[in-house]
């Protein structure tokens, strides 16, 4: 049988057939993944193949071939990472001005990931009931930004609707990762477009668990009008494994264009003599901004601050 892996549970990975029912499976013993270190070797979004001699449960022997995965380094101590989710079509980083502010390099942050993964991606500015007057000019500062670096931007609010309907639509038929700082109304927005409660929030009765998650696992939410949402449990951002110091700027469109004019071909774009990134941000065609996080990123990349 073939179905899609819409949940892991931790023990049971939670597959879908084509006729939308569903099997509790669990990975064949001698099933091994070629090609990556991870602590789990099926994840949501996997198309996979498995036998089945009861009712509802069944035993995975083979994932088929993925597009793209996206994986957080599992800790500090291990090398191995989890992958969050497969076969991704769509990279949605939810983000906020305010309550609370996420910060420009973790925006950045967000976007480059996608980029590394080559997953497109649209931004979300939520929570826009929320904003007041300076709030809206910052934020049409960002959407200016963005859109001049070739990204898609939508202002959302669960509470007015405002944006729902054009999200809802534009991930149709998709399968979506909605990424970014817990608390940003993510789950609430899936509820939204669902117009039913489909995904857990952090309510206020959940803000006694302090520093615990709501879910630790990925779970992906079927939608009514086709396609899948990822929304990642409490992540609060994660590396891309394997991206090398010196391809971070790849990661930057606007970065990218730009160093095809610097004078040494393997220009960090520090401080080399001749450098067209640098000059691109001194007349203000690069934002200061994004060169801050792309310096940033470059210097976190050894380091742990962003898991
Ligand atoms: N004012 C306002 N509050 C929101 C909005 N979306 C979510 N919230 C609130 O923000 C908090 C966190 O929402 P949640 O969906 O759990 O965030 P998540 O951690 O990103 O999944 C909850 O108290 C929500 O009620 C919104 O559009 N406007
Ligand atoms: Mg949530
Ligand atoms: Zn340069």
């Amino acid at each position: 049988m073939e179905g899609l892996v819409i949940k892991n549970t931790g023990s049971w990975y939670i597959v879908r057939t084509e006729e939308g029912r569903d099997y509790a499976c669990k990975v064949k013993g001698t099933f091994r993944l070629r090609d990556i270190r991870s602590t789990n070797p099926v994840a949501v979004g996997d198309r996979v193949y498995f036998e089945t001699d009861k009712e509802e449960t069944g035993l995975i022997s083979d994932i088929a071939d993925r597009k793209n995965y996206i994986i957080r380094r599992s800790s500090n101590l291990s090398k191995a990472s989890q992958i969050i989710a497969a076969n991704l079509d769509l990279f949605v980083p939810v983000v906020t001005v305010r309550h609370p502010e996420t910060s420009p390099v973790f925006i950045d942050r967000l976007l480059v990931t996608a980029e590394a993964y080559g997953i497109p991606a649209v931004l979300v500015f939520n929570k826009i009931d929320l904003y007041d007057p300076f709030d809206l000019e910052y934020l049409e500062g960002l959407e200016t930004l963005y859109h001049s670096i070739g990204y898609g931007t939508l202002r959302t609010s669960s509470v007015t609707g405002e944006g729902v309907d054009e999200l809802r639509a534009l991930l149709s038929g998709k399968v979506t990762l909605f990424s970014g700082n817990s608390g940003v109304g993510k789950s609430t927005l899936v509820n939204a477009m669902e117009g039913e409660e489909v995904a857990r929030t952090n309510d206020i009765s959940s803000y006694h668990k302090k520093g615990m998650h709501t879910t630790t696992f990925s779970e992906m939410y079927a939608m009514k009008n086709g396609g899948y949402i990822v929304d990642t449990p409490g992540v609060k951002g994660f590396g891309v494994v394997d991206m090398k110091k010196d391809e971070i700027s790849h990661y930057f469109p606007e970065i990218f264009r730009e160093s095809k004019g610097c004078r040494f071909a393997n220009c960090q774009h520090i401080n080399e003599p001749g450098c067209a990134v640098k000059e691109a941000v001194e007349s203000h065609v690069i934002s200061e901004s994004r060169y801050n996080s792309y310096l940033s990123i470059r210097d976190d990349e050894s380091e742990s601050k962003y898991r």
